[in-house]
């Protein structure tokens, strides 16, 4: 399958920090999630080429410090392995409970609630074994539990641990840290062919990151690089420099394929823009084909290859519980919603206003700036879409919106009478308002659209490279757009944020009541 074309996005929108393992026929994914939850998506499948969601590593209050954790911090780059019948993510809680070792029989959960590995701080955590059973947690040597200055970035380091208790039964020792290109990270253990492959990351998650490799004859090391001529030179894998579609690749995972070749899985992102150029998804997942060459590993270019069609997503809100896509910032989707007319709308019925599934959050004052906004979001997965829902603002106040951080959102609201678009840029506020016009409210729910269109030709010229994000109230001819707004400042580069946008469904005031959810995308 070396030379099958793979899709690309693998996994379309904020899912960065790939890490992927091959359990008998079967594949599993895991991702960071940050402050989001439920954390650490897990996907299946059985080609490596079609991935579907089957639970969450984190799930419950507890298994990671999430509720006051800062933008930024949270589920940092899991490592999914597995051993005799046991699933392992080994993970960071960024500025939360520090590394954690997460167990599961079954992969879509429940997983444990997460042991902490003790007296050690760092980040993207692997976890290897050797061939007499001793773990081996190597890590990149950033400390950012605290929150505090991280200080010097010690490379990359390695302990053995015992996985039941978490206590570490050796000191961190340097292994090996790359060529020399800032933040050693990400890095990845695996043994073949009589060596251990140490895979890391390096040159940052900007556009100068890439993974190299190295080799030794134990798991500890020492390790060194292949040869500069003759051999794959690292970085084996990097779009630095280059004008690809796909930037910033790096963090892979390597994995083997169903027809026994091989592939990396590793986070990049989609920049559209000339000179400038921005990241309005974030950091997504992408794969290609990697291969050995005398003993050494060698990795194809990463190509842009998306899904051919539509992405549609649509929520009628009438299932028992929230589809798994749906996800809040420092709390749950199930602590914040609530689903109304479900039964009902099953049983075939509904309103002239459409289906009779709702979702309803209650306002608790607290706008998309608050630390823990009352929303419930889904990822933008590519960069044209379209979404709309049916809102009754009931005496309340809410909408949709577009969320990079609680810095950077833009989001169109209804209620006391009028509707009101905003975009709200590190601190910077603009609003556009317009009184609620009879025509919009049908059965109390008026219809709010947010799409994302290409920037036209005059705008590219000017540097306005993003996208634009429309925000709009009503249908058919008695739609009515109240803002156009620069997509830029929503963006990996600009919000610096290490998550993407996700467009949610929110509450400021009051109970607010949402219908028919419908996300449709192309790239
Ligand atoms: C992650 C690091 C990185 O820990 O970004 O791109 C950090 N790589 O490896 C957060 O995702």
């Amino acid at each position: 399958m070396s030379d099958l074309s793979w899709p690309n996005p693998l996994i379309a929108g904020f899912y960065p920090d790939p890490s992927v393992v091959k359990v008998g026929a079967d594949y599993y994914l895991a991702n960071s999630t940050f402050e989001y939850l439920p954390g650490i998506p897990v996907f299946h499948s059985t080609d490596l080429l079609d991935w579907t969601q089957i639970g969450h590593v984190v799930e419950r209050p507890g298994q990671l410090a999430s509720a006051h954790v800062p933008t930024l911090g949270g589920a940092w780059a899991p490592t999914i392995r597995h051993r005799d019948g046991v699933f392992y993510v080994v993970v960071t809680d960024a500025m939360g409970r520090g590394m954690l070792i997460f167990t599961a029989t079954d992969p879509a959960g429940p997983w444990s609630d997460g042991t902490v590995i003790q007296g050690v701080h760092g980040i993207d955590t692997d976890l290897a074994w050797d061939e007499d059973g001793l773990a081996y947690i190597t890590y990149s040597g950033l400390d950012v539990t605290s929150g505090e200055d991280p200080g010097e970035h010690k490379g990359i380091l390695q302990f053995t641990v015992d996985l039941d208790t978490g206590i570490p039964l050796s000191d961190p020792v340097s292994v090996w840290s790359g060529t020399g290109l800032k933040f050693p990270e990400a890095p990845h253990l695996y043994q073949r062919g009589g060596y251990w492959y140490l895979l890391i990351a390096e040159g940052g998650t900007e556009r100068g990151h890439g993974i190299s490799v190295a080799r030794g004859e134990h798991p500890c090391g020492p390790f060194t690089e292949g040869p500069e001529v003759g051999g794959p030179a690292n970085p084996i894998l990097s779009a630095r420099s280059t004008n690809r579609p796909i930037q910033n690749t790096g963090h892979g995972d390597l994995v083997e394929t169903p027809d026994g070749g091989w592939a990396i899985v590793m986070l990049g992102m989609r920049p559209t823009g000339m000179t400038q150029a921005f990241s309005a998804l974030g950091r997504e997942t992408f794969i290609t084909s990697a291969r050995w060459e005398d003993g050494w590993l060698a990795a194809d270019p990463v190509l842009l290859n998306p899904r051919p069609g539509e992405t549609v997503f649509t929520d009628d809100f009438s299932g028992p519980e929230l589809a798994p896509e749906w996800i809040g910032v420092r709390r749950y989707p199930a602590e914040l919603a609530t689903l109304a007319g479900g039964a009902a709308a099953r049983a075939g019925e509904s309103s002239a206003a459409g289906p009779v599934g709702r979702l309803v959050l209650t306002g608790e004052g607290g706008t998309l700036d608050a630390e823990q906004p009352v929303l419930v979001g889904v990822r933008q997965r590519n960069p044209w879409s379209s979404t709309t829902v049916r809102v009754a603002p009931g005496t309340g106040l809410g909408g949709l919106g577009v969320r990079y951080d609680e810095h950077h959102h833009y989001e169109i609201e209804v209620g006391n009478g009028v509707v009101t678009a905003r975009a709200c840029v590190a601190g910077i506020r603009q609003e556009w308002t317009v009184p609620l016009a009879p025509e919009h409210l049908v059965d109390g729910a008026v219809t709010l659209g947010l799409d994302t269109v290409p920037p036209d030709a005059s705008s590219i010229l000017a540097g306005l490279t993003s996208d634009f994000v429309v925000l709009s109230v009503g249908t058919g001819a008695d739609r009515v757009e109240l803002a156009r707004v620069d997509g830029r400042y929503l963006s990996q580069e600009t919000a610096a944020s290490f998550t993407g946008r996700v467009l949610c469904l929110y509450a400021v005031t009051g109970e607010v009541s949402f219908a028919a959810f419908r996300y449709t995308g192309t790239d």
